[in-house]
Formats: C-alpha cells, structure tokens, sequence
C-alpha cells in the first residue's frame, strides 16, 4: 500500500492572486487603505504622496508574492538547471510601472485609487529609481533578468545593493556639479532584506600549509578581516505568466568580531570608525563607464559580492545533500563583464579548501560552470590588477590563480613548441609596467564560452584583443547581439505606439517582438501614417510637459526631434555632434542659409560624465554653452534649439525616446561594442544615423539602407589611418565649413567672449582626436543634410519609421535570452 502523500506545505497569504475575486477594485481598495494605515500608520485623508505611493508599492507586491513563492518552492523541488547572472550594476529603473504590467493591475488600481481620490499617475512620478548602475552595462542586465523572467527560465541575479547609486547630475552655470544619489531615503517598497541569511565574507591575512586530518597537505588562508553580507531580495516579475525570479543583493555590515578588540580597548571612536569602514564597502557605485578605477575598495565590492553569492549559491540555495560534481548540471554563473571574475578563484578555493575536494577535479567543475561576456575593446577597459593589490587584499587568491596560470601556460608551451612569445602573451599575469592579473585573460582561460555583444564587436574580440586564445581554444568564442526588454521599452515608455501596434496585428507581440513584422504592410496605409505620426505627435507633447516641469524646457511637437542620449565619452564622440549643431547655426547667422529654408529641429542631449573624467566634464560645459547662445539668438529662433536636461536615467529615457524622430548613434567604428540605446530608438519608431559599429550594424542590415543614415569611416579605414598616421588638423586646414565651427568655439562664441574656456578641447580636436571626429565631420555633414531633406517629405519619412518598428523585433532581449540559452547556458525554460 501507497504510504498516505506528505500534506502540501501551504502559504498562508494575507491576499488571494490575480484572478481571484480578492484582484478586484473594492479588494484592491481594502488592502491598499490597510497598508496605508498598518503600514504607514496614517489615514488617508491626512497621507502625503510618499505615503500613498509605499502603500500602493507594497499592495502590488502582494499580488505577485504567491507568484514568486511558488516559484521558489517549484525550484526547490525540480533542481532545475538556472543561471546565477553575477553582475556589479543593476540599472533597474522604476519599480511600480514594471509591477503592475507584469500583474496586468494596472487598470484596477487606476479605477481603485480614483474611488480614494488618488492619482496613479502622481504616486508613480513618486519612486525615486534605483540607479544602481552606470549605462548601458546595467541597464542591460535588468533587461535580461526581466527577459528570463517573461521566458520561464531560472535565474538568480546577484549584485551590490549600492547605498547610493549613479549620482545626480546637475549643472551648476553649465558645468556639471554631482550630488549624491539617496535613493533609499523616501523608503524601499520593493526589498526584503534578510540578515539572517547573511554570509560572512573575509579578506587580508595570509595563506599557510598545514597537515588535515585526513593526513592530506593542504593550503589554508588565514583571513585578517571579515565583513558581513546582508541579502536584499528584490522581485523579478515575468510578463503576466506567473513567474517570479529573484534578484539578491548585498549589503556590507561591519561583523561584531569586527570591532569587539578595540570596543574593550576602549576605544570608542574608532570602533565606530571601524564600522564605517566595512559598511563602506556597498556605499557607493563607482562612476565610471568603460574606465574601471585600479582602486582597493573596488576590488573589495567586487569580491564582496562574489563571495557572498558563490556562498549563498552553494551553502544555501542548493539542498544539503547536493552533489557538488554536478554543479555544472545545476547552475551555470554568467560573468557580467570582468567585474565578477574574482568569482573564478573564488569558487576554486571553496571547491578545494572548504569542500576539500581535489584540485584537478575542482578546475573541470569551475570551467563548466562560468561563461564570460566581454563588454568592450577599449585597452584602457580591460581591468587589470595589481599582484600587489590582489597579494594583500586576497592572498590565497592570487596563489590559486598562479596555479591557474601555470597550468594554462604549460599547455600552450606544449602545443606550441615552447614558444616562449606566445607563452608570455597569452600570460594571465602581465610584467610591465607593473605584476597585474589580466582579468579578461584569467575570464576566458576559466569560462566555458566567451562572448561578445553585437555581431562585430565579437569578431574584433576574436581578431584583434584575444586572438591567441581563440585559436587555442577554437569554439570557446561566441557572439550573442545585446538587445533591450520591449515591456519597460515599449509597452511602458510608449503606450500610445503599443496601443497602435496592437491595433494593427493583435496581441501577442510583447513577447514575441518579430511578430512586428506583421507592421510591413501599414507602411503602405495611410491612415496608419497618419496614427503613426499622431502618436509621435503625442509622445512630442508628453515629453513637452515632462520637461517644461522638469527643466522649464518646451518642445515644439513640429521641430524633428534629433536626440544623442548616453554616457559622455570621447569615443562617441558628443563633440561631432555639437560640431553639427555650430555648423547649422553658423550657416544661418552667416548668411549662407535662410532659416526658412532649414528643417526646424530641436537637438536633445542627455549624458553624465565620469566625475574625474576632465575633458568629458568640459564637453558638458560646451554643450551649456552652445546652447545657451543658439536658444537667445533670435536670428534662429524657430529653427534650432538645444535642450540638455540634467541628470540623464532610465526614468527620462522612457520619456525621451518614444518622441525622438532621429537617433544619434556616432561613435567612432570599432568603439562602441553594441550600444542599446540605438535599439530602443529604432523600436519607437526614430531613424538612425550612425556609423559601422556596434549594433549599429546589425540594426542596418535589418531595417534596410533606405530607413538608416550611414555615414562615416569604417572600421578597417580606422585602422588603416591611425597606422598611415593622423593629422587631425589637416581636416580643419582643408574644410572651410569646420574650420569656421571650430573657430567659433574658440574664438568664445560659446564662452561669453572667453578664449580659455574650451581651449582644452578645442586642442584635443585639432591635435590628438583620439576618435577621429574631425575625420568624420564631413560625411556627417553631408548625412546631415540628407536628414533634413528627408524628414521634409512627411510621408516618406513615416513609412522609414514604422519599417524601423516593424524591423527591429530581433532586438528584443528575449531574442538575446534565447541565444544565451542555446549557445551558452543550456538552460531551458523550466515552468
Ligand atoms: O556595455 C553595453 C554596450 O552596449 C556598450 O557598447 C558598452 O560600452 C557597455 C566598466 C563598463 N562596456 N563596458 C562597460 C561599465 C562600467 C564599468 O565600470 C565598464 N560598459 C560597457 C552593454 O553590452
């Protein structure tokens, strides 16, 4: 006879989900005045906004917690094979929005607040977003935890919970002035932190032999401190399909042992000050994009929180009894760049010296079980530390990547006939100009795949930067093209194009984005070109009225909407950007043109600069300054202005994009390694000029020569100049148009009459131009010019940006997620 089945474990929760009569208005009235009164503890006549918007947040969680705890006991039971994504940002952008798509509330809770009197669209302009990270690096890893999420697929996020995040940026007499990012100080709805699963995470000391017990000589490391970690988990909703994954990030606190020696000395004070130097650990995000800091305390975060996840992961996520040689079978931990790579040593040491297993079979174990993405060419990008620095922080991590190293080097020595070149160039230990480790080196001698982000990118990763490695490794290298959530970017940034695109081919497309192809035809209608460009319109307006609040800017919903937003760097060069700006203005108050006969239009930037990055900071001030002349001179009033609102996020983003008619995707060929904005752009209907690079690429290929300004060097041409030796000013001597730019500037048009100004970057242009803008600026001119030719016959410029929406489907995240599942992690979707 069957023994009698196990009573189910039952979650006892306060409300019913989705579908059940508790998700109807009058239910969702009771418990959002509930968490407003238990929760806040005020009623609702005398509630602030903040208050109603916490009530409202946490009410929403509600709805998706029986969600996300049968998601996890599901998990529990199957074992399923999952990804454990190990990224340093997390650029999530609002919470609320996201939320209530994903539970499909959003019309409830609408129809629930008015009864109350209260206005959805106010508490959501309430949530301070959670920047917790620098571009498109960060962004892109929200994207695809969202992506797993909607596909069914396990996942774990793991990452730094960041006390404040990318500062705010604001511009102080056109010079960018930082402030810090206090992102938990109105209250954090969406977290649920857990200090009792905290992991303790140690560092300094040193290493020592010593005989086990089991008579075996092993190593051992002697840690000098310790800090702890504290889980924060977050929510990660699917669309609509009852999943929810988990993001876990952690908090540092200083452990008691941390400080107990010196409280008993006495010494009060500096036991405190011992505190603030472990919580010091996740105060705050690095600010810089492309160019990581040699710095100690980043290296601290980054195996901080490695080490606690590796921890989690293996002490407490997997079940007691786990087998760890089948690690590979059960998680597969996604590199998000080299921020996380300590991870590999890391694994090695708890594999070997926590878990004792033997070494040989610990590093088959750890190279099934990482898989790295490469996320730049840029040599100044290419982390690298210091044997010193990594000897003192994490001593018995270097000596297991020595190991590594000579293991790996032995190899090639053996293949290639003791080629001791090659043996010293594929090192993971670098010799000048200091003893650093090659994180990227150490990522791809450890990982099971290697990637790159968009078509080219991976091919130049291949043949420029790890060439040696991919031939002794031949089908380790991968490309898998980036791509962006259509639910946060297209459902949610633009419900007016969603509710058009619906219209035409029926639902389904949110989560299946080729089916946007089914727009092809519509190009042709023109009544849908007419609703295409109404909508358009619209979205010119909203973002009208965001800015005017904002800023006090106005945008005038007829000007072509020409829009450059994202990090500031030289290599994307927002100076030939502002080079075109100067031309076209110079053209009119020069005579050459009549204002009447140019193409109104209106240029948006949005961009922070690295805090220490100078001549990004003074591209900024440049930029104010253009601005500040064109928009006060009445001889082109009308016709061009210059609007740069400060403090550029995901939250202006999804304001900014769905209105833009051009997209600004300039950077040098070979630089950028996909860029994402350009495919939100293109999915909201904007056309792009750009030149060969990145995703760029892909994006042309795709959405036809015909709807895709192209112009520029390409990538090979780059080469080939910089090797013939560039003059930058033999540009400026032979183009008469761009010498006259070039002199306005530094003549002080721009700077009140001063000549000093932008002397620096005015001399970096005609003297060094790293990224060849003066190069460029011609064929931008003249793509330029075809621009504002083309966007004057209203209905062929429609029919290019819907073929762009109806094209752009591959750029769905969920198309990466797929590529990701199919050629690296082997992970499918479970339930
Ligand atoms: O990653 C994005 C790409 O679309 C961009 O082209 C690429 O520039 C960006 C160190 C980075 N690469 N490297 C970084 C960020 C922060 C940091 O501290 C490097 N970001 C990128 C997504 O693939």
């Amino acid at each position: 006879p069957a023994a009698p089945a196990k009573p189910k474990a039952t979650h006892a929760l306060a409300l019913a989900p989705v579908g059940s009569p508790a998700s109807s208005v009058d239910g969702f009235v009771r418990e959002f005045l509930r968490e407003l009164n238990y929760g806040q503890g005020v009623a609702l006549s005398t509630s602030s906004v903040n208050d109603q918007y916490l009530a409202l947040a946490r009410t929403v969680r509600h709805y998706l917690m029986a969600r996300w705890l049968e998601t996890l006991r599901r998990q529990a039971e199957t074992q399923a094979k999952g990804v454990a994504y190990l990224s340093a940002e997390y650029l999530l952008g609002r919470q609320l929005g996201n939320a209530l798509l994903a539970t499909g509330l959003t019309e409830i809770v609408e129809e629930g607040l008015g009864k109350c009197g209260v206005d959805l669209a106010a508490l959501r302009a309430q949530e301070v977003e959670p920047g917790l990270g620098n571009g498109g690096l960060g962004r892109l890893a929200a994207c695809f935890i969202d992506s797993l999420a909607t596909m069914s697929v396990p996942c774990i996020g793991y990452g730094i919970r960041y006390e404040y995040g990318i500062f705010r940026q604001t511009f102080v007499e056109g010079r960018q002035v930082e402030q810090a990012d206090s992102w938990l100080a109105l209250g954090a709805p969406w977290e649920f932190p857990h200090p009792e699963a905290a992991q303790i995470v140690t560092f300094g000391g040193h290493t020592e032999k010593y005989t086990d017990t089991d008579g075996v000589e092993r190593s051992r490391w002697v840690a000098g401190w310790k800090v702890k970690a504290i889980p924060y988990n977050y929510m990660v909703p699917g669309y609509q399909n009852g999943r929810v994954n988990t993001l876990r990030l952690w908090r540092a606190q200083a452990t008691d042992a941390f400080d107990l020696k010196i409280f008993n000395s006495g010494d009060y004070e500096e036991a405190v000050r011992a505190q603030t130097f472990a919580e010091n650990i996740s105060k705050v995000l690095y600010p810089e994009d492309s160019t990581p800091q040699g710095k100690e305390l980043r290296l601290q975060q980054q195996y901080f929180f490695v080490s606690a996840s590796i921890h989690d992961f293996v002490n407490s996520v997997l079940p007691k009894d786990f087998d760890l040689h089948k690690l590979p079978d059960r998680i597969i931990f996604q590199l998000n760049d080299t921020h996380p790579v300590i991870g590999v040593p890391e694994l090695m040491r708890v594999l070997i010296d926590e878990k004792k297993m033997d070494w040989d079979e610990a590093w088959a174990i750890t190279q099934q079980c990482f898989a790295y993405t490469c996320h730049t060419l840029l040599p100044e990008a290419l982390e690298v530390w210091s044997v010193d620095l990594l000897g003192r922080l994490l001593p018995r991590h270097l000596e297991i990547i020595y190991r590594i190293n000579e293991e790996f080097l032995e190899r090639v020595s053996e293949r290639f006939d003791g080629d001791q070149l090659r043996v010293s160039r594929m090192s993971i230990i670098a010799e000048h100009p200091e003893r650093a480790v090659r994180m990227a080196y150490l990522a791809t001698v450890a990982g099971a795949k290697v990637n790159g982000v968009a078509e080219l990118h991976s091919q130049l990763l291949r043949d420029k930067v790890l060439p040696d490695f991919d031939e002794f490794f031949p089908g380790k290298f991968t490309n898998v093209t980036n791509g962006v959530t259509p639910r946060r970017f297209v459902r949610l940034a633009n419900p007016a194009l969603s509710e058009l695109i619906t219209d035409a081919i029926g639902v389904g497309w949110l989560t299946d984005l080729e089916r946007l192809r089914e727009l092809e035809p519509y190009a042709e209608d023109e009544e849908f070109r007419d609703r295409f460009r109404e909508v358009k319109a619209h979205n010119k307006r909203r973002l009208n009225r965001v800015l005017v609040e904002r800023d006090g800017f106005t945008v005038d919903d007829s000007h072509l909407l020409d829009v450059m937003v994202k990090r500031l760097h030289e290599y994307k060069r927002q100076t030939l950007k502002v080079l075109h700006i100067v031309t076209e203005y110079e053209r009119i108050i020069s005579g050459e043109v009549k204002p009447a006969d140019i193409t109104p239009r209106t240029f948006i930037f949005g961009a922070k600069a690295a805090p220490g990055y100078k001549i990004a900071k003074d591209i900024i001030h440049l930029i104010n300054g253009v601005g500040a002349v064109v928009n006060n001179d009445k001889r082109v009033e009308g016709r061009l202005k210059v609007l740069f609102p400060p403090n550029y996020n995901v939250t202006l983003a999804e304001k900014v994009i769905p209105a833009a008619d051009l997209s600004e995707q300039i950077s040098l060929a070979g630089k950028e390694a996909s860029g994402t904005g350009n495919m939100k752009f293109a999915l909201n209907g904007a056309l792009t000029i750009g030149t060969d690079d990145g995703a760029n690429i892909e994006i042309r290929e795709l959405v036809g020569d015909d709807n895709f300004f192209l112009f520029g060097l390409l990538e090979p041409e780059v080469e080939a100049l910089y090797a013939k030796g560039y003059v930058p000013s033999s540009f400026y001597e032979s183009d008469p148009s761009l010498k006259r730019a070039i002199d306005l500037i530094a003549q002080g048009a721009f700077s009140d009459g001063d000549r000093d100004v932008f002397a620096p970057v005015v001399g970096n242009l005609l003297y060094e131009d790293r990224f060849m803008a003066l190069a460029d600026y011609r064929a931008y001119i003249d793509a330029q010019d075809k621009v504002g030719a083309a966007y004057a016959d209203t209905d062929a410029w429609t029919r290019s940006a819907i073929l762009n929406v109806a094209r752009s489907g591959f750029f769905s995240s969920d198309r990466s997620m797929r590529h990701y599942i199919d050629r690296i992690w082997h992970t499918p979707p479970a339930f």
